[in-house]
C-alpha cells in the first residue's frame, strides 16, 4: 500500500529544482549580486569617495551574514546620512500628493502616524517589519540599509534605504498590492530560467516602475519611481512613452537600470493588473503546482494532475 501511495503522491526529485520553501531557506539566498557596486562602476556617485565605499560595504555586510533567527540589524546613522534622508524625504513628500497612487499615500500616512516615519530620522527595519506583519503579513529581512551618496539624492543607480523604505514599504502596507507581489514570487518557484527572466521583467515594470490610472489620471505605484524625485517627475511628464500593461507583451520588453526608463506600462487599476498577472502566471508550464500554506508559512509542492 505504501508503495502505491508513493507512486501516486511523490514527485520525482529531479523534476523539482531547489527553491526556498520556508523563510529560513532564504538564509541560503543572501549572496545577492550588486551590479552597480561603487567599487566597480565609475558612474556610481560614490565611486571616488573611499569613505563612502567603506561605510556602504560595512552596512551591506549586515545583510549578507543574516540568519532568520537573528534580530533585524539596527544601523546607527551618521548626521550626514540623516541629512541626505531629510533632503530626499522632504523633496519627495512635496510631490507625493499629486503624483503617487492612493494606496501609497494611505500607507505612508499610516507609517508617519504609527511607525515614526519623518524627515528627522531614518526608520529602522524592526519597527517596520512589526508594522507590516499585522497589516499584510509581509515581514522584512535585511535589505539595502546603506543610503545613497549625498551628491545625488534625487536618483540612485542602485537600491538603498530610501528606495526600500520610501518606495517599497508604503505599498507593501496595502493588502491587494502585497498579494500581487507575493503572486509574482510564487509564480517563479520552480519555473524555468526563461520564465523567471520574464517574471523579473514583469516585476520591473510593475512593482518597480509601474504606473496606474486612478480617477482618470496616471499615478505612480512603482517603488523605483516613488524613491527617486528625478525619475518620478520625469515618468509623469510627457517625455517617456506609455504602453498599456499586458503581461505577455510587458514580459519581453527590454530594459536597462542605469538611468530613467524610456517606457512605462500603465495599468487600468490594481484589480486589473492583478487579474491579468494571475492569468499569465497560471499559464506558466511547470511539472507541479505550488501553494503557500499560511498556517505553516511554507510553500507546498503539489503534483499537477
Ligand atoms: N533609481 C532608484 C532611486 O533612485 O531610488 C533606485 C533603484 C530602483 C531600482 C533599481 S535602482
Ligand atoms: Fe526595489
Amino acid at each position: 500500500l505504501k508503495k502505491v501511495a508513493d507512486d501516486v503522491r511523490a514527485i520525482p526529485e529531479e523534476k523539482v529544482p531547489w527553491f526556498p520553501k520556508q523563510i529560513k531557506d532564504l538564509d541560503r539566498c543572501n549572496a545577492l549580486i550588486t551590479k552597480f557596486d561603487p567599487e566597480m562602476d565609475p558612474d556610481h556617485p560614490g565611486y571616488s569617495d573611499p569613505e563612502y565605499k567603506k561605510r556602504r560595504a560595512f552596512i551591506s555586510e549586515l545583510a549578507f551574514g543574516y540568519k532568520q533567527e537573528d534580530p533585524l540589524p539596527t544601523v546607527e546613522y551618521t548626521a550626514e546620512e540623516t541629512a541626505t534622508w531629510r533632503e530626499v524625504y522632504l523633496k519627495l513628500r512635496s510631490v507625493y500628493p499629486s503624483l503617487a497612487c492612493r494606496q501609497f499615500l494611505e500607507g505612508l500616512q499610516q507609517l508617519e502616524a504609527e511607525c515614526g516615519y519623518s524627515e528627522e530620522r531614518i526608520p529602522q527595519l524592526s519597527d517596520i517589519s512589526a508594522f507590516l506583519k499585522v497589516r499584510t503579513g509581509f515581514q522584512l529581512r535585511p535589505c539595502t540599509q546603506y543610503i545613497r551618496h549625498s551628491s545625488a539624492p534625487m536618483h540612485s543607480p542602485e537600491p538603498d534605504c530610501c528606495h526600500e523604505l520610501l518606495g517599497h514599504i508604503p505599498m507593501l502596507a496595502d493588502r491587494e498590492f502585497a498579494q500581487f507581489s507575493q503572486e509574482i514570487g510564487l509564480a517563479s518557484l520552480g519555473a524555468s530560467d526563461e520564465e523567471i527572466e520574464k517574471l523579473s521583467t514583469l516585476y520591473w515594470f510593475t512593482v518597480e516602475f509601474g504606473l496606474c490610472k486612478q480617477n482618470g489620471t496616471v499615478k505612480a505605484y512603482g517603488a523605483g519611481l516613488l524613491s527617486s524625485y528625478g525619475e518620478l517627475i520625469y515618468a509623469l511628464s510627457n517625455e517617456p512613452e506609455y504602453k498599456s500593461f499586458n503581461p505577455e507583451e510587458t514580459a519581453v520588453q527590454p530594459y536597462q537600470d542605469q538611468t530613467y526608463q524610456p517606457v512605462y506600462y500603465v495599468s487600468e487599476s490594481f484589480e486589473d493588473a492583478k487579474i491579468k498577472m494571475r492569468r499569465y502566471a497560471a499559464n506558466i508550464k511547470r511539472p507541479f503546482a505550488v501553494c503557500y500554506d499560511p498556517f505553516t508559512c511554507r510553500v507546498e509542492v503539489l503534483d499537477q494532475p
